[in-house]
């Protein structure tokens, strides 16, 4: 049987080995990986990422947990690309042209990871031709902006209204985020959608993957 609280301990814990441990040691008492990744790992990262955003624990709380997770994750992988009945929704995601502030992205990263997602990182200072090049590789279903500078901001709009003239804005649902951006702001510059933190931001994905 597969412990949830165990998983949620150790993983809220930091613990990389004992995550790992309790992983390999579900699937070896014939557990399907599906329900190890799903029951164990993702189950206990959203956990932790609803403490989040009620303010009961912080980012480096976060950044531990989702740190194990990656550690169990590594053991699923192999298997899990193996098996043809997952298939993860991709998200391609990118700080904007001029902005080099990464740590809020990263954690958004992390928590669309640990939400099952399979996640495209651009990096720092991407501009425009850059989504639209990852954009025609990877066809992913959702496009994630960040800026943390009032003077980048901007360049999610100008990013948006190149991935249109590409004649690519109906392929994607677009979300953008960061400190200074606000839901307004989203609406008027054409996003389908804003969230406020990480946590938020998996709930965001879902739901606007659903509509
Ligand atoms: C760390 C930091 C830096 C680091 C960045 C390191 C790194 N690797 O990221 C360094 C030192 C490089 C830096 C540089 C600069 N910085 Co700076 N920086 C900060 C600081 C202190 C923290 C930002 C941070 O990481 N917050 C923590 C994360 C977790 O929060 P977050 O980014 O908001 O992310 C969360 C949400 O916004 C959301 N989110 C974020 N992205 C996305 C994306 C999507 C799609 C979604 C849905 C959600 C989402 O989820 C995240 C997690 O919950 C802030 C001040 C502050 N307290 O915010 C200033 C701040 C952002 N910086 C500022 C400035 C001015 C600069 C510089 C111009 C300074 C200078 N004169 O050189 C340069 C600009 C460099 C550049 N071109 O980008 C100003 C911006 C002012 C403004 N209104 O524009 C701030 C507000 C400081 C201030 N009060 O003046 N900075």
């Amino acid at each position: 049987m597969l412990d949830q609280e165990k998983f949620y301990t150790a993983l809220s814990q930091g613990k990389m080995d004992e995550v790992k441990r309790l992983t390999q040691e579900a699937l070896d008492q014939g557990e399907p990986v599906e329900k190890v990744l799903k029951d164990g790992l993702l189950s206990a990262m959203d956990r932790v990422g609803v403490r989040f955003k009620n303010g009961e624990v912080y980012i480096p709380e976060v950044l531990i947990a989702a740190r194990a997770m990656h550690s169990g994750m590594a053991v699923l992988k192999p298997i899990l690309s193996k098996s043809s009945t997952r298939q993860a929704q991709q998200v391609i995601i990118g700080t904007v042209k001029g902005d080099l502030h990464d740590i809020g992205k990263n954690l958004v990263v992390m928590m669309l990871e640990g939400g099952g997602f399979e996640i495209v990182d651009l990096g720092i200072d991407v501009p425009p031709n850059k989504f639209i090049e990852a954009i025609k590789t990877h066809q992913p279903h959702v496009v994630g902006m960040s800026a943390l500078l009032t003077t980048t901001m901007i360049e999610m709009k100008n990013t948006i209204q190149a991935i249109e003239w590409a004649g690519l804005r109906n392929q994607v649902k677009i979300i953008v985020g960061g400190a200074p951006v606000t839901s307004k702001f989203a609406q008027d510059i054409g996003a389908d959608g804003y969230a406020p933190d990480a946590a938020s931001a998996v709930d965001l994905v879902r739901k606007i993957l659903a509509e």
